[in-house]
C-alpha cells in the first residue's frame, strides 16, 4: 500500500524553479522619506555563498552616498558569513534636514560595493535611490468631497413600488380648487 501513497507524493508538482533573482536583492529599491523619517531597507542573498579560497566564504556590501548629509546610514557596512548567508542584513536609513523649507526633493544614490571571496557575489553592483522630500506644510485639510446627490431610486423600493401599486393616491391630492 505505501507504493500508492509514494505515487500520490510525485504527482505534487515540483516548486517552481524560482527564477533568477537578483544575487543580492534590496528591498525597497527605491523609497520616498520626509526629512527626519527613517526606513529599513532589508537585504538578503539568493544563493549559499561558495568561497572561491580555501576560507570560510563571506559577502561584505560597503555603502556609499551620492550626498551623504541628506542621508544618514545606521550601518556602513553589512556582512554574511557563508553560514548565515539566507539571512536578512538590514540598515536604517533617515532623511536628514536640509536646512531649508523649500520643498524642492532631493535624489540620493545609495551604492553599495560588494567584496566577496565567491566570485558570484564579489563586484555584484548594488544600488538604490532614496528621495527625500520637505515636511509638507500641514495646510487646512478640509473634505472637499461635497456628497453626491444621493440617488434615491434603488432597485428595492422600485419593485415594492411595482407590487404595492398605489399610483393614483398621489394624483387625487392635485385636486383643482375653484
Ligand atoms: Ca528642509
Amino acid at each position: 500500500m505505501s507504493t500508492v501513497v509514494l505515487v500520490a507524493l510525485t504527482l505534487h508538482s515540483p516548486a517552481p524553479t524560482s527564477a533568477q533573482t537578483s544575487r543580492i536583492e534590496v528591498s525597497p529599491a527605491s523609497l520616498e522619506l520626509l526629512e527626519g523619517e527613517s526606513q529599513v531597507v532589508q537585504l538578503s542573498l539568493g544563493e549559499p555563498i561558495i568561497s572561491a579560497d580555501l576560507e570560510p566564504g563571506f559577502v561584505t556590501v560597503t555603502f556609499s552616498s551620492s550626498a551623504p548629509g541628506l542621508v544618514d546610514l545606521s550601518s556602513s557596512s553589512v556582512t554574511w558569513p557563508a553560514a548565515d548567508w539566507h539571512t536578512v542584513r538590514e540598515i536604517t536609513l533617515t532623511a536628514l534636514d536640509d536646512g531649508d523649507d523649500d520643498p524642492t526633493s532631493h535624489q540620493i544614490t545609495v551604492t553599495g560595493t560588494v567584496e566577496s571571496n565567491s566570485e558570484y557575489y564579489d563586484g555584484f553592483p548594488i544600488s538604490f535611490v532614496v528621495t527625500t522630500n520637505d515636511p509638507q506644510p500641514t495646510t487646512t485639510t478640509t473634505e472637499p468631497q461635497k456628497s453626491a446627490p444621493a440617488t434615491t431610486t434603488p432597485a428595492t423600493s422600485l419593485e415594492a413600488a411595482g407590487v404595492s401599486g398605489s399610483p393614483g393616491a398621489a394624483g387625487a391630492q392635485l385636486s383643482i380648487s375653484g
